[in-house]
């Protein structure tokens, strides 16, 4: 996959407008803030093609990067956002929910987990609604640039054992840390989804 040959396809606000066309996705999800935006930016080594912003709430909709016609890449919008009105928390509601609802070209979502705060409620709420679902996926850790080596390791010790047996894995879009792998699980995932199609 030529990671240079990456475009947004559609900024779906609505849930008609969600992409199903066989084709695998990856997704990013995790509470709003976490990085699910500057992530995508860093592993595909783009400034500022996914939004990213201070305040969070900043990705409302659900946006599908098509990677080298091989797989969509989906930034989410974040949850857990204490500012956002009714009406946008009933809006994000209609939209994941459609979105997770029809999982069948979702190869793997990529779950975002605060390192340094550790899982929110709504992280757990969701970590276990991928498990009921039996959507395949693993948590990476962000921010990590944002902790000494004693705090990262008890952290990650700390979430390992929270969420085993998924694996987790740090990650910081400011450094760089944990990318290569990161960007290696995404096509790995591409590689398995198509084979499994394709036999
Ligand atoms: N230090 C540090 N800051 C980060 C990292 N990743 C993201 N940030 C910062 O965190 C803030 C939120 O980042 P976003 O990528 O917009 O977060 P998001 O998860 O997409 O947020 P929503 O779109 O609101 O759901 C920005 O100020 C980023 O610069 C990281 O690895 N390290
Ligand atoms: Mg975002």
């Amino acid at each position: 996959m030529n990671k240079h040959n990456v475009s947004l396809t559609i900024s779906a606000g609505r849930r008609d407008q969600l992409i199903r066309d066989g084709r695998c996705q990856i997704a990013f999800s995790g509470r709003s803030n976490v990085g699910k935006s500057s992530a995508l930016n860093r592993l595909l080594g783009r400034k500022s093609l996914a939004r990213v912003s201070s305040s969070p709430g900043k990705t409302v909709t659900v946006n599908f990067f098509d990677l080298d016609g091989a797989c969509y890449l989906v930034d989410l919008p974040g949850y857990g956002f204490a500012r956002r009105s009714e009406a946008e928390k009933r809006a994000w509601s209609s939209l994941t929910d459609a979105y997770f609802c029809r999982h069948e070209d979702l190869a793997l979502v990529l779950q975002l987990v605060d390192l340094k705060t550790g899982p929110s409620k709504d992280d757990r709420m969701m970590i276990s609604f991928l498990r009921e679902v039996g959507i395949p996926f693993v948590v990476v850790a962000t921010k990590l640039d944002k902790l000494n080596k004693t705090n990262r390791e008890k952290n990650l010790s700390a979430l390992e054992e929270e969420v085993f047996p998924t694996p987790v894995f740090p990650f910081s879009s400011l450094s760089g840390e944990g990318a290569d792998r990161v960007w290696s699980i995404i096509e790995n995932a591409v590689e398995a989804f198509s084979a499994e199609r394709n036999s």
